[in-house]
């Protein structure tokens, strides 16, 4: 076992009452709810990139970040990240990683030497994983970074652009295959367009879902039982990306005939940027069966970018948890945690207190879900409300036996009609409550 953190020993849940900084309050892994413990219901995983990656420059600032096992050749740093990866996921108790493939090796000279780069590092997180017992909840491919995909991937005007992310993916899924990943993310960060003037939209749109039918085409071959996800997020890098939202994704999914192969990977602040609340996310969603696994974090309302702050705010995550648990949980998905620490949280440590700040978080927002649950107080509030359409003509509409002709009919000895108050502020005083 490496120790990149000397002075840190596996973190566990103390309770409320506990002024361990390095001790969960709220998080008990084996604490049994519904039938499961907790950690079966959290699915938590760590984000290689914005643990082991990051460095906390800015485009004003340099980087920040204390990272013991930067080395000067970028193989051993590889290397490094990988053990530091397995010390962190066994102290912080999470079972999860989700990684890109350049997060994990250097790309080197050619796509031969990143293929093997990535061949030596996989080696060695296959070994952990085995020896750890943790497991791969997804990878993807970066195709954003390098400057090849300046006009996107998949949707790049240029030939050979798309035909080297499709090597990428191929690889992703071979990686996959090989360390039982159980989803496999596309995140679209460069597929959309700088202006229309110059864009062939069909032809961009036709030449995604191509690469996607290809990706679900080459995983059958070699036999890879993974669930495809599309992780929408409107804008940035791209000026517009193509899978802006869960709702316009849907219909992308739709039109292509993909929606059997592909659910949804959302994240909190994509929500955010696309002008939505997470949970109207994961409600659309889930109003299509296709709510997959979540990216956890929160970003900031004065901000128009994406901050991937960790996730503290509960009321946001209470009505998370409760799609969630609606869904019936998020298997084979999880709770990947793509964010990263303040630019001003630079030390080792805090990659430890970020991640427990997070994971306190989702455990009690989950914890009050089951409860607002439990009580029916979203049920009682919608059962009430909707109340008209389970008698009568209300009755006769949903069963498909009313027309316009006798809508009118009804409607003519009907028309003086009375609507019911919402009572919104007595509804959200009493959600208070629960937190
Ligand atoms: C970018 C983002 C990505 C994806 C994976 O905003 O969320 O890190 O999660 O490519
Ligand atoms: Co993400």
């Amino acid at each position: 076992m490496s120790n990149y953190f000397p002075n840190i020993d596996k973190i566990k849940y103390e309770g409320t009452g506990s002024k361990n900084k390095l001790a969960f309050r709220h998080y008990n892994p084996s604490e049994v709810v519904n039938g499961k413990t907790m950690k079966e219901h959290m699915r938590f995983a760590m984000a290689y990139w914005h643990t082991l990656t990051q460095d906390g420059s800015d485009p004003f600032g340099a980087a920040v970040n204390e990272r013991t096992w930067l080395a000067a050749d970028k193989m051993e740093t590889a290397k490094n990240r990988v053990e530091a990866n397995f010390e962190l996921l066994t102290k912080l108790d999470i079972d999860y990683f989700c990684f890109h493939d350049l997060d994990i090796a250097p790309e080197g000279d050619s796509l031969q030497e990143f293929y093997s780069n990535l061949d030596e590092i996989v080696e060695l997180i296959e070994g952990k994983m085995k020896s750890t017992g943790t497991k791969l909840l997804w990878n993807t491919a970066n195709m954003f970074t390098n400057k090849r995909y300046v006009n996107g991937a998949a949707s790049s005007p240029n030939a050979d652009v798309f035909a080297y992310s499709a090597a990428q993916v191929k690889k992703g899924l071979d990686i996959g295959k090989k360390l039982g990943a159980e989803n496999y993310v596309f995140w679209g960060g460069r597929e959309g367009y700088e202006t229309l003037l110059n864009t062939d939209m069909a032809l961009e749109q036709d030449n995604i879902a191509r690469l996607f039918k290809m990706a679900v085409a080459y995983a059958k071959e070699i036999g890879h039982k993974v669930q495809f996800l599309i992780e929408p997020k409107p804008k940035e890098p791209s000026k517009h990306q193509y899978d802006f939202d869960a709702a316009t994704t849907m219909a992308f999914l739709y039109k292509y005939g993909l929606q059997n192969d592909f659910k949804l990977n959302l994240e909190a602040n994509h929500a955010t940027l696309a002008g939505h609340t997470f949970e109207h996310e994961l409600r659309v969603a889930r109003s299509y069966n296709a709510l997959g696994s979540i990216d956890a974090n929160q970003g900031d309302l004065l901000l128009g970018w994406d901050t991937d702050e960790f996730p503290t705010d509960l009321y946001s995550c209470v009505l998370t948890m409760y799609e969630i648990l609606e869904n019936g949980g998020l298997a084979p998905g999880g709770i990947n945690f793509d964010s990263k620490v303040r630019r001003s949280s630079f030390g080792m440590d805090d990659l430890f207190l970020a991640h427990i700040a997070g994971m306190d978080t989702m455990a009690r927002a989950f914890k009050i879900a089951v409860k607002l649950k439990e009580d029916k107080f979203f049920d009682n509030l919608v059962k009430e409300r909707y109340k008209s359409y389970t008698t009568g003509i209300g009755a006769d509409i949903v069963a498909g036996k009313a027309d316009l002709k006798s809508l009118t009919e009804y409607a003519l000895k009907n028309d003086k009609v009375v609507n019911e108050s919402s009572h919104i502020e007595y509804i959200k005083s009493v959600l208070n409550d629960y937190l």
